[in-house]
């Protein structure tokens, strides 16, 4: 585990593997100190290797070797070689049966990679290279075979024992011990197996699925967790008829579980008929999860259930295809929240997070393509760029090629690639056979780092005349990529009237029409319209945010203020705010003061907003907030963190001071909201009721403190109990003090609302951060070993509270540095997560620049993790 030196694996050097298994049988004694695994695989050489005698490569991670036969006997001196990877075996037959006995250590694997225990119960995580630490193997995406699993423990302690596919035989043994075999009928890589040993709750629930076959949907929890499954079985039958009705896909297996787990390293994985998932992603009930949370269990669920298509019945061929199937699923779990939402609001947040974590990562020093073409340490490249720039790239086919074509190309990729492990090229293929479109150049985007910069200029020509867009295009360098070529842009548009409509117009030789994907696929592009029903006030570009971009359309404050008020598109609606947002605190930077008459202009333009009877609420809830600072960041070559805080919390006061009354006034139309209903609409409306609340405290609205205090007080659920504590949270107030230890209080022994608590104290700016920092790590349910609460306390105190990680005395960064590497000997990979916000070191002002580096150097000269070396590494280059 403890690599000085990560080699990169390369993209290039990619080789079928030599050998196929053609099926597999594990066989596990378990126990929580110590496992004993019996691996029967029948291998047989792959016609397409391209050594003909090539050996058998087994990878093993912390795997004991206790005894191996070749077709029953030992393998002759010298044929089977044990190196760091693993196992090598030469002189192998055409076809030959392995029989591996092997051990590992459960208890003792802080990784959670692998077979690990948590609460007393055993399970697994072996996405990417977790399997290679239960058992030898050939590890690797491509080789897919059956399995076979019998599974024998502990009937006492370990009364559940599940694994992938169906349960074809289970019954009593001597000594106390009990056992169970499963077999799953489709061919699977390594990456999909699971098991879970433990004593579980099983919550039932049946789905019809369209062809009318009854699955069985199984969700296993701890005993005491059994009244908070509602939630995600109702968003598991949702996502399977999304599933049907969206896009033709039906479930295969007879049964379909999941199973709650306390520690592990990221949300859920997709095991094949066996997802495993982080606790917070499955319990909810009103009075302990926030409306946030149960769309986020319900995206969750959804997500993993799409990978049975989009992962599990077409896999990747390789680690550098992961986006094949994270781009895909992302883009059919936004869809299918998208489903659930009201009015655009899914997409807007969609971008929001797009900008606030890809774009920086796709400036930074750990910037790749969505399929990179090297790694050191695959679980570094389970980043936004692969997810959530990877679900833009479908998106934008999607637009390219049309929505019927693009369903049809859906369709023949799942059917042609059914069973097998393929690229990113082999999707793009299908999709431009189906729509007969040389995406070729398309494909650029899947190889080249970095945002896009685009700019846009326009000139008119008179009613009923003409108008002329040209557009430009520019990607700036990123680490390893110095040249960057032009990427197929869809730019969606249209002209808008004076009262807000859409214009209508044609292309040369075009249809009339009112919006128009533009394609701009080189450096520079002029389009044409002819005969404008009217003259335009206003652009409304790159509606639905149809690129992942960074726009600069040169618009004024009247532009973007007509917009704000009128825009169909509920993207450029909230865009034209966060535009007018940016430029005042770019002002307010670059020139050292408010540019009075914009914030003016801004002030002018939401009190309108706010007098709009029409508007959705959970809409302008959305636009009313400002931009997190680290979006505003990424305006800047270089910025002091603490001081762009300031100014955006300052401006976030002055322009809603002079509106508390407005927002009072809507106030009392939300008086209801707390009513235990969870439709988008109660949804949005609960949040409209707490971002008003918010901004009213942030505006030193004295009457605001004292409504957060009753709110909290009466509260009935979680939702608003968090609104009120998130609305006080940054005000230096015994407010702040009596809720918070209220809340610790009455949820100190429910770990998942626990970690809100430490949440709010370690993201808070109030004075004593470091005091803080202290009492957490203290607190008695304060587990180095629990990844969701280490981030609980890491997370919001690196992402939100400025004032103390970016103190000038480098205080936070030294202590931020000391608790990655404390991490780091746990579980590396959790550690190099975390490590990420100090490699942003290049964007901060020098003095404070040169400590956050400092500290990586510190850790760079340590003997760390593979996972974490690897991140400073990029980071110092
Ligand atoms: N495929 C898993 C992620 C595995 C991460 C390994 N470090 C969950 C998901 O994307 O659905
Ligand atoms: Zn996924």
């Amino acid at each position: 585990m403890r690599d000085a030196s990560p080699l990169a694996v390369y993209l290039n050097d990619y080789q079928p593997p030599a050998f196929v298994v053609e099926s597999l049988e594990l066989d596990f004694d378990l126990a929580a100190a110590a496992t004993e695994v019996t691996t029967r695989m029948a291998v047989r050489r792959n016609p397409e290797a391209v050594e003909p005698d090539a050996p058998l490569r087994m990878y093993g991670d912390g795997v004991e070797l206790v005894s191996f036969t070749v077709d029953g006997a030992k393998p002759a001196e010298g044929l089977l070689e044990q190196d760091a990877e693993g196992l090598l075996l030469h002189g192998l037959p055409e076809a030959a049966r392995l029989e591996i006995v092997s051990r590992c250590h459960p208890e003792q694997n802080t990784q959670l990679e692998g077979l690990y225990a948590s609460s007393g119960n055993l399970c697994t995580q072996c996405e990417p290279e977790g399997f290679r630490r239960i058992t030898f193997f050939p590890d690797r995406p491509d080789v897919l075979t059956t399995y076979r699993v019998r599974l024998e423990a502990d009937r006492v302690q370990y009364p559940v024992l599940l694994a992938n596919g169906n349960r074809v035989e289970a019954g009593e043994l001597d000594g106390g011990r009990h056992y169970a075999v499963w077999e799953d009928p489709f061919l699977k890589p390594s990456y999909l197996f699971a098991l879970v040993a433990g004593d579980l709750a099983c919550q039932r629930d049946t789905f019809t699925t369209m062809s009318g076959r009854e699955v069985q949907l199984e969700l296993y929890v701890e005993a005491h967790n059994a009244d908070r499954c509602d939630h995600a079985l109702a968003s598991l039958k949702r996502a399977m008829r999304f599933d049907e009705e969206a896009f033709g896909r039906e479930y295969d297996l007879d049964v379909y579980m999941i199973v709650a787990v306390d520690d592990f390293n990221m949300g859920a994985m997709e095991n094949k008929g066996l997802n495993l998932f982080n606790a917070k992603y499955v319990l909810a009930s009103p009075d302990t999860a926030t409306d946030d949370d149960f769309v986020a269990i319900e995206s969750v669920i959804a997500h993993e259930y799409f990978h049975n298509w989009s992962g599990n019945r077409v896999t990747c061929r390789d680690w550098f295809q992961l986006s094949l199937k994270e781009g895909l699923t992302v883009f059919r779990d936004q869809e299918f929240t998208t489903d659930c939402t009201l009015f655009g609001v899914k997409r807007i947040d969609d971008v929001a997070m797009l900008r606030a974590f890809q774009f920086p990562e796709d400036a930074g020093p750990l910037a790749h393509p969505v399929r990179p073409d090297h790694y050191a340490e695959i679980n570094n490249f389970y980043t936004l760029t692969v997810y959530e720039k990877g679900a833009e790239l479908i998106r934008m086919l999607r637009t390219l090629i049309g929505r019927e074509t693009f369903r049809r190309g859906l369709d023949v990729y799942f059917e042609r690639f059914d069973g097998q492990a393929v690229t990113t090229d082999d999707f793009v293929a299908v999709m431009a056979e189906v729509s007969g479109r040389n995406l070729t150049p398309f494909k650029r985007w899947y190889t080249q780092a970095g945002t896009p910069r685009v700019t846009a200029a326009t000139s008119f020509d008179g009613p009923g005349g003409q108008a002329r867009i040209t557009l430009t295009q520019e990607t700036p360098p990123t680490p390893g990529q110095e040249h960057k070529e032009p990427v197929v842009i869809p730019m969606r548009v249209a002209f808008l009237d004076a009262e807000g409509r859409r214009i209508t117009a044609h292309q040369k030789g075009g249809e009339v029409q009112d919006e128009w994907v533009l394609e701009l696929s080189e450096g520079e592009q002029t389009f044409r319209f002819e005969e404008l029903s009217d003259s335009p006030t206003a652009i409304s570009w790159l509606r639905g945010f149809s690129a992942p971009v960074i726009l600069n359309a040169n618009q004024g404050v009247d532009e973007l203020a007509h917009l704000l008020a009128y825009d169909d598109d509920a993207f450029a609606r909230w865009e034209a705010a966060q535009t007018l947002f940016r430029r005042a605190i770019r002002s307010r930077i670059e020139h050292d003061a408010a540019d009075t008459a914009l914030e003016a202009a801004i002030e002018h333009a939401l009190a309108a907003l706010l007098r709009d009877d029409a508007i959705e609420p959970v809409l302008l809830a959305t636009i009313l907030q400002l931009p997190p600072t680290r979006e505003l960041a990424e305006l800047f070559e270089r910025v002091d963190p603490v001081r762009l805080r300031n100014e955006r919390d300052d401006l976030e006061k002055r322009l809603y001071m002079p509106l508390t009354d407005a927002m009072q006034q809507i106030q009392p139309k939300l008086d209801d909201v707390d009513n235990g209903a969870f439709t988008a609409e109660a949804m949005g409306r609960r949040q409209l009721r707490n971002r008003l609340l918010a901004l009213r405290v942030a505006a030193r609205d004295q009457a605001a403190v004292p409504e957060a205090l009753a709110q909290y007080q009466k509260a009935r659920s979680q939702t608003m109990r968090m609104g009120a504590l998130n609305a006080v949270n940054e005000l230096d107030h015994e407010a702040r003090q009596v809720l918070l230890a209220d809340f610790e209080k009455r949820y100190r022994d429910d770990p998942l609302v626990l970690d809100k608590y430490f949440g709010l104290q370690a993201g808070s700016q109030v004075a004593g951060g470091f005091e803080r920092l202290d009492a957490l790590l203290e607190h008695p349910g304060f587990r180095w070993t629990n990844p969701n609460r280490v981030r609980a306390v890491l997370g919001p105190f690196m992402a939100r509270n400025e004032r103390h990680f970016h103190q000038d005395d480098g205080e936070g960064y030294r202590r931020m540095g000391g608790f990655v590497e404390k991490l780091d000997a746990m579980n590396p990979q959790t550690a190099a997560r975390l490590a990420q916000p100090l490699t942003r070191w290049r964007k901060v002002d020098t003095g404070r620049g040169e400590q956050m580096r400092a500290e990586l150097e510190r850790l760079a000269a340590l003997e760390v993790s593979r996972d974490l070396r690897d991140v400073i590494e990029r980071a110092l280059a």
